[in-house]
């Protein structure tokens, strides 16, 4: 039996009631609550050793140094990379696929081709955009069918000598859609392009391991995992990380510095420059000892429990349409009929329901659908089938409101 109670009593915010109602936290895939251990090591860094990093002899920010180098070296472990200085210490998901994209305005030019997929959120479409008006390469898009599935076949098609890179996501925020990446990977590999995939929706709920998948860069953030907001890596394998220039000039990422030439450091320092979030990366190291603890496997499983429960209560309700039906994680987005998204939402916010509602920044699988937007109720393993019950109550009784 997974101790979902247990878990539970890690989660001081899972106490908490919204609107005089205990809170039914339905919001995991825009962010996760943080166990009480993540909360535990950020009072501890500033009330203990806050100090800058990589500069002072004294002990405070040996100590600091030691602990931001330690997480890098769990993530490290954790996703297999083969060297922890392929690690890169970001702000987030965003910030690095900006970090990559701005990098290859330096390696594109006219007439390469890059392919993105049909089910990105917009910070994996909006930087390769710009990256394509830069630079005149051409963007090209992976389908999407009925069901939420990328279309494999004609993925196949768009691949030629002139695809230079690839990027997708390796779970869809909006449907839940897990996509058959090493497929696309090797793929891609086949006619020589690099491959970017998305991991902001998948590191929360599973095992993902850099070398066997054999992916050039990899992204994703710590708040979607139990760690803190502003913090995220970008993987790169080693040879494509020395290609690309740095992103920001600045301290700590430099050399030698003369006003007539400066050279960069090595990595992973060439990509972080300033004062990053010490703190930040500390406690995403300690979130991923978190998830450990209680196994990647062991989520995945309660999870997909949680899923088919929900999904079964919620086909009972008559007028509901659930959009991404393919193999997916604990997401369930849908509408009720013609009733707007938002006021099922405002009305399950009331009885202390937190869901997401909109267009999940997911606009052209919106268009797909020809829907304005979606209620999306996404689970974490800290949920449980009492909360669905409740959630189906709420929905009902906002259904009967609204009709
Ligand atoms: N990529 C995917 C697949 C995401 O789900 C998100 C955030 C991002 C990128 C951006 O991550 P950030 O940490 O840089 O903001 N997704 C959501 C969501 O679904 N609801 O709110 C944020």
């Amino acid at each position: 039996m997974f101790p979902v109670e247990k878990i539970r009593a890690d989660f001081p915010i899972l106490q908490r009631q919204v609107n005089g109602k205990p809170l039914v936290y339905f919001d995991n895939a825009a962010t996760s609550q943080t166990p009480k251990v993540v909360i535990d090591a950020i009072v501890d860094y500033y009330s203990n050793y806050n100090a800058n990093i990589h500069r002072g002899v004294h002990s405070l920010s040996q100590e600091a140094t030691d602990k931001y180098e330690q997480a890098r070296i769990i993530l490290q472990k954790h996703f297999n990379a083969r060297q922890a200085y392929e690690m890169i210490f970001t702000s987030g998901t965003t910030h690095s696929i900006n970090m990559v994209a701005s990098g290859f305005s330096k390696l594109l030019a006219k007439g390469d081709e890059v392919i993105v997929s049909a089910l990105e959120h917009h910070s994996n479409i909006v930087p390769w955009q710009m990256l394509c008006e830069i630079t005149g390469a051409k963007l090209k898009v992976i389908p999407m069918n009925q069901e939420g599935a990328l279309m494999i076949d004609a993925y196949e098609n768009l691949l030629s000598s002139k695809t230079k890179l690839v990027f997708c996501n390796h779970i869809s925020n909006a449907l839940g859609t897990i996509n058959p990446i090493k497929e696309i990977i090797e793929k891609a590999h086949s006619v020589g392009a690099a491959v970017l995939i998305d991991g902001a929706q998948s590191i929360p709920h599973m095992k993902v391991d850099f070398q066997e998948l054999d992916v050039d860069f990899y992204v994703a953030s710590a708040h979607k995992v139990c760690g803190p907001t502003g913090m995220g890596f970008l993987y790169g394998k080693q040879e494509w990380l020395e290609k690309l220039p740095p992103y920001q000039g600045g301290g700590e990422m430099i050399e030698t510095v003369t006003f007539e030439k400066t050279t960069y450091a090595g990595l992973p320092h060439k990509f972080e420059a300033g004062t990053p979030n010490i703190c930040g990366g500390i406690a995403f190291g300690v979130a991923i000892d978190y998830m450990n603890s209680i196994g990647l496997d062991e989520i995945a499983a309660y999870e997909q429990e949680l899923l088919e429960y929900g999904t079964k209560k919620l086909e009972e309700i008559d007028g509901v349409t659930i959009y991404g039906t393919s193999n997916k994680t604990s997401v369930i987005s849908f509408n009720v009929g013609e009733i707007h998204p938002y006021d099922i939402g405002s009305i399950l916010d009331k009885l202390g329901v937190a869901v997401r509602t909109g267009h999940h920044c997911t606009q052209p699988i919106m268009d797909f659908y020809q829907i304005p937007g979606t209620v999306r109720a996404s689970f974490a393993f800290y949920n449980t089938k009492e909360e669905i019950d409740i959630f189906i109550e709420a929905l009902k009784k906002a259904i009967m409101m609204l009709s």
